[in-house]
This record gives structure tokens, C-alpha cells and sequence, in this order.
């Protein structure tokens, strides 16, 4: 049996637990419990609060959890990461309000600065040889400079706004995080071959969420030129039509390459083309 430790409420509780699941991992989830068991896979799940979570693991309590870097990286704890996870994608930054001339984090000399990962912030500024003075507040950072506690602030930014309706200027990106997932560094031999059947669900899981699979139907004498365009995982599948002369072809793509792909193939010659998700992906 795995213990995993995930946050209870929050940011990373629902991308969390979706990932488990499609994993194909069940479970019975109550917002309620502190713990929940799989009925079909050897797993635990503890609901903590996520800074709890690193030093869980660290010590044992928990055998694997989830948690953004932000939280690991400032605890130290940053030798225990496994996998980034591709979600809850943000960044600590540094900013000042809006008005004050900024030119660069020279700036920052002798200036207060109120944050909730004094750690990151410290390493940031010594390693450009900033001397400020770092003030540690849990919560509302961003409107330390409004009541005069701060003449700037390091906090997590995802979509910026927060930052705007406090009348701040994002200047510097000091961290950028995802989700990690982290496992204690001396797992038993069965609790290692748990964790490694989860990491090969959990690869498959990733590498389906970033492929399409691609279905096109060309005239023959184009299909050398398409198979070239399309990268698969291998060369693609060619099944011949019922129409003389023409063939269809299946393939997978990058959801990131996606458009450039598509535009090229349809110049190529393709016609009917259908473009489905993947569930898993096993190669
Ligand atoms: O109760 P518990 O201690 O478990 O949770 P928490 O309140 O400490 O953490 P939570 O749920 O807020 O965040 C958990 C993790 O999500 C963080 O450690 C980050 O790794 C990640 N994450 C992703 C974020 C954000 N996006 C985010 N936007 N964490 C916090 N924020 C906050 C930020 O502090 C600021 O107040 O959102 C505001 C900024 O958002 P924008 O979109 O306005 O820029
Ligand atoms: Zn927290």
C-alpha cells in the first residue's frame, strides 16, 4: 500500500484528484475525511494542507504527494521531486506599485519587501547582490505596500490580476512552479513497484492530454508527401478506400504543432480530415 498526500482544499486539490482518476484509480472522496482508500489500486489518500505536504513526505508519513514547486523549493525539500505534473502552472514574482520608477532589481537596495517564501526571494536577490530587507507575512501580501508595510512584494502570479486591482507592477519573475509530484527518498521495494506502476499510468495519462489522433483520407500520389508532414509515433497507418486512387491515413499529432500540421496537409491534398482525442497512450 502507497500513501499519497494531496491537498485538501484548494488550488491543487481538483487537478490533483483528476489525475488520479484518470489514472484509473477509484476511490470514495468526501470532503469530509482526512483519508480515503482505492478500491482497485494499492493506494492511500491523505488530504492535507499543502505545506504540510513536503515534510510529510520527507519523513515518511506520506510515501508520494502532490505539490507545487513554489512550496517545495522554499521548504528546502526540492531533492524529493519526481515528476512535474503540467498543472497549476504559476510564477512568484516581484512587483511595485504601479507609480514607482523601476529600472531593474538593483532597484530593490535597501528596500522592504514582504513575501510568504522569504527563502526563494533571499536566494533571488543574493544571487544578484541585493541587500533588502525581507518581511514574512502568511497572507494578503499584496496590499502590504498600500498600509506601508512593503515598498515592493514577491507573490505567486497566475493571471496578473490580482496584482492590477492592487495597483502593482509585476517587475521581476523570481520562480517559476507546476505541480511536482515528490516521494520519500528511502521507499521500500513494494512501495517503489507501486509508485512505478502509478508513474507508468501516469505517463500515459500525460502523453495522451498533449496527443490527437489524426484521420485523413489523399489521393495516393500525395500520401508520401503527408507521411512526411505527420510525425506519429511511428509512420502512419494506410489503409486503402473503396474509391481507386485514394487511401486513408491515421497518425497522432502534438496538440502543439497542431495547426501548423493541419494547414500543410490540407495544401498536400488531404481531404476529410477528423481529429479525435486521446484517452491513454501507451508507446
Ligand atoms: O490551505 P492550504 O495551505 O492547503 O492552501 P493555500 O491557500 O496555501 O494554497 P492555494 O490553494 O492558494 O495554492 C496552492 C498552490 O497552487 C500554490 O502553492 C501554487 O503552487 C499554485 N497556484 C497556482 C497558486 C496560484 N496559481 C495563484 N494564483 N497559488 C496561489 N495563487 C494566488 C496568489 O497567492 C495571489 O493571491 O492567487 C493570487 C494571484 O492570482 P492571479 O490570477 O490574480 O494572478
Ligand atoms: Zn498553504
Amino acid at each position: 500500500m502507497l500513501r499519497l498526500a494531496i491537498q485538501k482544499s484548494g488550488r491543487l486539490s481538483e487537478d490533483s484528484l483528476e489525475l488520479i482518476r484518470e489514472c484509473g484509480i477509484s476511490f470514495i472522496s468526501s470532503s469530509l475525511k482526512l483519508k480515503t482508500e482505492s478500491t482497485n489500486f494499492p493506494l492511500e489518500i491523505l488530504f492535507l494542507r499543502d505545506d504540510d505536504i513536503p515534510g510529510y513526505v520527507a519523513d515518511g508519513v506520506a510515501d508520494i504527494g502532490i505539490v507545487g514547486e513554489n512550496v517545495l523549493v522554499e521548504e528546502g525539500k526540492a531533492h524529493l521531486a519526481v515528476e512535474k505534473l503540467g498543472f497549476s502552472k504559476c510564477r512568484l514574482s516581484l512587483a511595485v506599485p504601479k507609480g514607482v520608477e523601476y529600472t531593474s532589481v538593483q532597484d530593490l537596495n535597501g528596500k522592504n519587501i514582504a513575501t510568504s517564501y522569504p527563502n526563494l526571494l533571499q536566494a533571488y536577490l543574493q544571487e544578484r547582490g541585493v541587500e533588502a530587507q525581507i518581511h514574512t507575512i502568511s497572507g494578503s501580501v499584496e496590499i502590504a505596500p498600500s498600509i506601508g508595510l512593503a515598498d515592493a512584494i514577491c507573490d505567486i502570479v497566475s493571471s496578473g490580476s490580482t496584482l492590477i486591482s492592487n495597483g502593482l507592477r509585476e517587475v521581476e519573475r523570481v520562480f517559476k512552479s507546476e505541480a511536482v509530484l515528490i516521494a520519500h527518498d528511502r521507499l521500500s521495494t513494494e512501495k517503489q513497484q507501486i509508485l512505478e506502476k502509478l508513474l507508468f499510468r501516469i505517463h500515459a495519462v500525460q502523453r495522451a492530454s498533449k496527443a490527437k489522433y489524426i484521420l485523413l483520407n489523399a489521393p495516393n500520389e500525395s500520401i508520401a508527401t503527408i507521411s512526411a508532414l505527420l510525425p506519429g509515433t511511428k509512420s502512419p497507418s494506410i489503409l486503402p478506400l473503396a474509391e481507386e486512387g485514394w487511401s486513408s491515413l491515421h497518425s497522432v499529432v502534438n496538440e502543439d504543432d497542431f495547426w501548423e500540421i493541419i494547414e500543410k496537409i490540407k495544401d498536400a491534398g488531404a481531404q476529410g480530415i477528423l481529429v479525435v482525442p486521446i484517452e491513454k497512450m501507451i508507446i
